[in-house]
């Protein structure tokens, strides 16, 4: 029977977007046994192609253990104690596990999570909807619902709460009314180009290096497969970064220890991408609350855009689920002023890694000066070098 004549749906949360928060959210309310929808615009498959990010915080990996999809990267994601940043050709290791109170991190890729939550979600037959056309919310101010396209149909929904977990492109944050909304926005002057290659990484650990041509970044998803970056101008084409000069680069960029162990091979991904600061406050306007990149972005250095779309979800379904047990609404109340918290040392520290370890095309000789003054510093200072792995390692909850 069509939708149009068995009426509109509903459900307790209607959640637009399955990227990594909307996944992560339908997930830990179905253990609380709180339903919802999930609204995707794309296929399954181009969800989980895209090549996004690949570094979990402690608190991440707790958190996708509750939610009981953490086997498959216990099993195969990698245990990282420590990182190095290279400036002036030599590296400077920062030990996370000895500066801190023994945490570590997890490298496993954002491709991998999200297949591990849609596997679980539609495994149990949770409700996802992908190709969801023109997703649109309305009355989120008093009883929201929202409609969408598919296969050429029109859909409703009707909901207590919409989570919108759509991304920076999304629909829901352009919901909430301009008057009460407010965006604070950084754009850096270049981007990364990121190359993904089934070749055994140059080190065990990730290497971040600031050189004279600009930044790079050694990174892996296994011990089979490697992800590189250089920063690169926003004017920038793939075209004119074939796989050799690419491979070039990199060499001259990360020093010749990596170079030295640097395995080459076909690129099976090319991608650019701009850096952007940006945070949308506050991240709730009656009943539509914002998680993940739909309320901020952080350039990708320090690898804390999934981490916060985690602790977004850990806040937002606490709230939730409290208000559904016992119909108390603090939880919801504060969701935006304790996310936001969070989000806000999360952004300095990633603004912080990027000028820490970027050239910057305007860039007077002092602030050159002083980049180099900083990173001398966090060289000799075990405080400095603590307060790095700090928030590398993910700030508590
Ligand atoms: P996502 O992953 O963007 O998911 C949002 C989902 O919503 C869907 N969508 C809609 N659905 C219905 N109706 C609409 N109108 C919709 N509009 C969009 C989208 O198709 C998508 O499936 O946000 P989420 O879930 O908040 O997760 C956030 C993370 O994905 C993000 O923070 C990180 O991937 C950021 N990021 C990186 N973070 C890192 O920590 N390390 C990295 O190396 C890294 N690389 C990246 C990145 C983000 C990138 N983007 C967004 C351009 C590289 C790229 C290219
Ligand atoms: C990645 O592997 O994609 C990655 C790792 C660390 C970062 C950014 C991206 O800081």
């Amino acid at each position: 029977m069509p939708d149009e004549e068995r009426g509109p749906m509903r459900t307790q949360v209607a959640i637009i977007g399955g990227g990594p928060s909307g996944l992560l959210l339908s997930q830990i309310l179905h253990q609380a046994g709180v339903d919802s929808v999930v609204l995707e615009r794309r296929s399954r498959e181009h969800v989980e192609s895209r090549i996004r990010a690949g570094v979990l915080e402690q608190v991440s990996v707790d958190m996708l253990d509750r939610a009981g999809v953490g086997a498959r990267m216990h099993a195969e994601g990698l245990e990282h104690d420590g990182f190095s940043i290279v400036y002036d050709g030599v590296p400077m290791r920062i030990d996370m596990r000895s500066l801190t109170d023994g945490a570590h991190v997890m490298v496993y890729g954002q491709t991998e999570l999200t297949r591990d939550l849609n596997d679980t979600i539609v495994g149990r037959g949770g409700n996802l909807i992908f190709e969801a056309e023109d997703v649109a919310l309305h009355d989120i101010e008093g009883r929201p619902y929202v409609i969408w396209r598919k296969d050429g149909a029109e859909h409703r929904l009707d909901c207590d709460f919409i989570a919108g977990c759509d991304g920076y492109h999304g629909a829901s944050r352009a919901s909430i009314p301009a008057a009460v909304r407010r965006e604070y926005e950084k754009v850096y002057p270049f981007g990364w180009l990121g190359v993904l290659a089934d070749v055994p990484p140059c080190d065990e650990e990730l290497i971040y290096s600031n050189h004279a041509r600009g930044f790079a970044l050694a990174s892996m998803r296994s011990q089979t497969r490697s992800r590189y970056y250089i920063q690169c101008p926003l004017d920038e084409h793939l075209e004119d970064w074939p796989d050799e000069k690419l491979w070039d680069e990199l060499a001259i960029r990360l020093g010749p220890q990596a170079a030295a162990r640097m395995t080459r091979g076909p690129a099976l991904e090319k991608s650019i991408a701009p850096l952007r600061s940006f945070v949308a406050e506050p991240m709730r306007h009656g009943r539509l609350f914002l998680a993940g990149d739909a309320a901020h972005i952080v350039p990708p250095t320090g690898a804390k855009g999934l981490n916060l779309a985690a602790s977004d979800i850990h806040y937002l379904s606490e709230g939730l689920i409290a208000y559904y047990r016992s119909g108390a609404t603090g939880g919801l109340d504060s969701y935006s002023g304790k996310a936001l918290a969070r989000v806000w040392k999360a952004e300095r520290f990633s603004w912080y890694l990027t000028g820490l370890t970027h050239r910057f095309p305007d860039a007077a000789p002092i602030e050159r000066k002083l980049q180099i003054a900083e990173l001398d510093y966090i060289r000799c200072s075990s405080a400095a070098q603590r307060a790095v792995a700090e928030n590398y390692v993910g700030l508590p909850l």
